[in-house]
């Protein structure tokens, strides 16, 4: 007989046993486990320079690897685009300087992951997006005859060592979606640190879809489960597959990578990176994410959704190409189809997270479209001062590019060849890197629009009471006036040119601007200090002029629930208020709050929801992410 309820006996003898204590273990603060890490989540990039490396295009530290396994692969007169050139991590190494010095802080380089070592045609993997062992290193990178297991490369210690000892970071580039493509007769063959997994081929254990290419980009089952390019698509509803990609990840992160940039996320579905993100910074909660979604644009509601929903940020295609049109190909609207975008800022929840540029490895190369080096100073430095977090495709400081074909892959990665720290671009970058790190109005701050015209555009970062002020001119001298600048009266001097500026009234009368010159205008306010800082973003509401969002709780840093006592937050814009709110009091401890608008003539409005809860860190920052409770 089997007996499928608990008698009436039974649960009798369980509600004594518990009425007794008889499941409570008696647990001494001291034993507690350490959660404390699980709510010091997302580190802050926002300050950041970012600069992307193909190893491969950047330098040769190592001309004893350039052989590798495979001698064929490799092209010593750097004259076959497909072929590998030498570049390797130890050239990296010895260019940290030269990046250090420009005032880059984070690098992304190409993915590092074992590659295919074979041609397709006349191409090998130097690109890194044709993976063979996701926790193996490309050997070409390394010391030739170096082990190459992830755990055992001294050149990847070397590296990043090499970048922490100078405050930097590294973000490695890596691919969920695909290994590698037909070679040779041979599909998908991936390792697991040298042991064979998963082979297209004979795939028993179904690791891979066994589908068409994709023809149709508007169909979203195409876009999730079929190939791109031949490459052996993932099946991520295997639970092993899973495994594999997030142990090999962390085991990376292990190892002192900082940040992730993930290719073609927008070829696997959400529930994918939803757990995929939450699994990865449960591991290392400090580590920054940013995807790659093919041609993201604020009017694209699939790249907003994805930028909201999947936990990570992205590259900022949108801008990359309102950038390349108004200033590189100067189309008719000029600065305005740049402040269209901005204008649309409010659909993602965290636009001041956005990765910016204005070129990179799958494009024709800024200078393709217009050689002019001064108009390209003016896009970079755009980037360096406008919303998000700029990443500077390498070489760019060098005004590096090749115009076969248009510049069009693979002419857009041609190998560095100068290092001059003197270049415009360089010492620009230098200053507004500074400019990134000290002035919060740049990196965290709202950005508004001063004035506008097809040639000439002035903005705005402005945060409590730090300010940035940017005038570019793209056309020929022009005086214009601008109004209401939201400046403090009084003396600046740009921080590029070094002229000389009076702004009256909040006005700047008279302000000239020569031919393709930028203006940058800095005033840098106090910083929030605390043991523990709570970088508070809430989305989802839209306040009306006039109204103040705050932060209401529990501790005496929130005011104790008086709410003439709240942590009042900046506006950033229709969707989005920020604030850093310090704790030395509470930090630490547990406390409870909840947002809430102060309006004019009407009583506070706070959200409909019993609490939110956290427990703050004994120290650093901490970013709380909040979507508004509504009535
Ligand atoms: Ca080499
Ligand atoms: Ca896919």
């Amino acid at each position: 007989m089997v007996q499928i309820f608990p008698s009436s006996s039974d649960i009798e003898a369980e509600a004594t046993k518990a009425a007794a204590g008889f499941y409570t273990e008696t647990v001494t603060p001291e034993q507690y486990p350490d959660y404390e890490f699980l709510f010091t989540r997302a580190i802050e990039f926002r300050q950041e320079t970012i600069y992307f490396i193909i190893v491969d295009r950047f330098y040769d530290g190592d001309s004893a690897n350039n052989e590798g396994p495979n001698p064929e692969l490799y092209d010593p007169t750097r004259q076959k685009w497909g072929k590998y050139w030498g570049g390797d991590l130890q050239g990296i190494i010895d260019k940290l300087d030269y990046l250090k010095s420009m005032g880059i802080t984070a690098i992304w380089i190409s993915p590092l992951f074992e590659q295919v070592e074979s041609l397709q045609f006349d191409n090998a993997a130097m690109h890194g997006y044709w993976t063979k062992d996701f926790k193996r290193i490309n050997p070409r990178f390394l010391p030739k005859g170096e082990e190459n297991s992830l755990f055992k490369s001294t050149a990847f210690d070397r590296l990043i060592s090499g970048l922490h000892q100078r405050g930097m970071k590294l973000i490695l580039d890596i691919v969920c979606n695909h290994s590698s493509p037909d070679v040779n007769g041979e599909k998908g063959k991936l390792y697991d640190d040298g042991v064979l997994i998963a082979d297209y081929y004979n795939d028993v254990n179904n690791w891979y879809y066994h589908n068409p290419e994709i023809k149709d980009w508007e169909d979203e089952h195409q876009l999730l489960c079929y190939e791109m390019s031949g490459l052996a698509t993932f099946n991520e509803s295997n639970i092993d597959y899973r495994n594999y990609i997030k142990t090999a990840i962390k085991q990376w992160l292990d190892r002192g990578v900082d940040a992730l940039r993930v290719d073609t996320v927008k070829h696997m579905p959400i529930w994918f990176w939803q757990e995929f993100m939450s699994d990865i910074q449960t591991h290392k909660p400090s580590v920054f994410v940013f995807g790659e979604w093919g041609f993201s644009n604020p009017q694209d509601g699939s790249s907003t959704k994805f930028a909201n929903e999947s936990g990570m940020s992205i590259l900022d295609f949108g801008l990359c190409d309102a950038i390349r049109k108004a200033l590189a190909e100067g189309l008719p609207g000029g600065f305005n189809l740049i402040q269209d975008i901005f204008n649309l800022d409010y659909l993602y929840n965290t636009a001041t997270e956005l990765i910016t540029f204005i070129d990179n490895h799958d494009m024709p190369r800024f200078q393709n479209l217009n050689a002019d080096s001064d108009i390209l100073r003016l896009a970079i430095a755009m980037i360096m001062t406008c919303r998000g977090i700029p990443c500077i495709y390498y070489g760019t400081e060098q005004y590096l590019y090749n115009n076969t074909n248009g510049g069009h892959d693979p002419y857009n990665r041609p190998m560095m060849e100068g290092w001059n720290s003197d270049t415009q671009i360089y010492t620009d970058v230098q200053l507004l890197s500074k400019l990134r790190r000290l002035n919060p109005a740049v990196s965290l701050g709202s950005q508004v629009e001063k004035y506008i015209t097809d040639d000439v555009y002035c903005y705005l970062r402005r945060y409590r009471d730090s300010r940035c002020f940017v005038a570019i001119n793209k056309g020929e001298p022009i005086t214009i006036d601008v109004e209401n600048t939201e400046l403090e009266d009084g003396e600046y001097n740009c921080i590029i040119t070094k002229r000389h500026f009076e702004v009256k009234n909040g006005k700047i009368f008279g302000l000239q601007l020569g031919n393709k010159e930028i203006i940058i205008l800095s005033y840098i306010g106090e910083r929030v200090k605390g043991k523990t800082i709570v970088r508070a973003q809430i989305n989802g509401i839209q306040t009306q002029p006039g109204e103040t969002l705050v932060v209401t709780g529990d501790c005496l840093e929130l005011g104790n629930w008086d709410i003439t006592k709240a942590y009042a937050l900046e506006y950033i814009n229709n969707n989005t208020w920020f604030g850093e709110i310090p704790f030395d009091k509470s930090a630490g401890k547990a406390i409870a709050y909840k947002y809430a608008i102060l309006r004019k003539n009407q009583p506070p409005l706070r959200e409909n929801i019993i609490n939110r809860r956290w427990i703050l860190a004994h120290q650093g920052t901490v970013k709380w992410h909040d979507t508004w409770a509504s009535q």
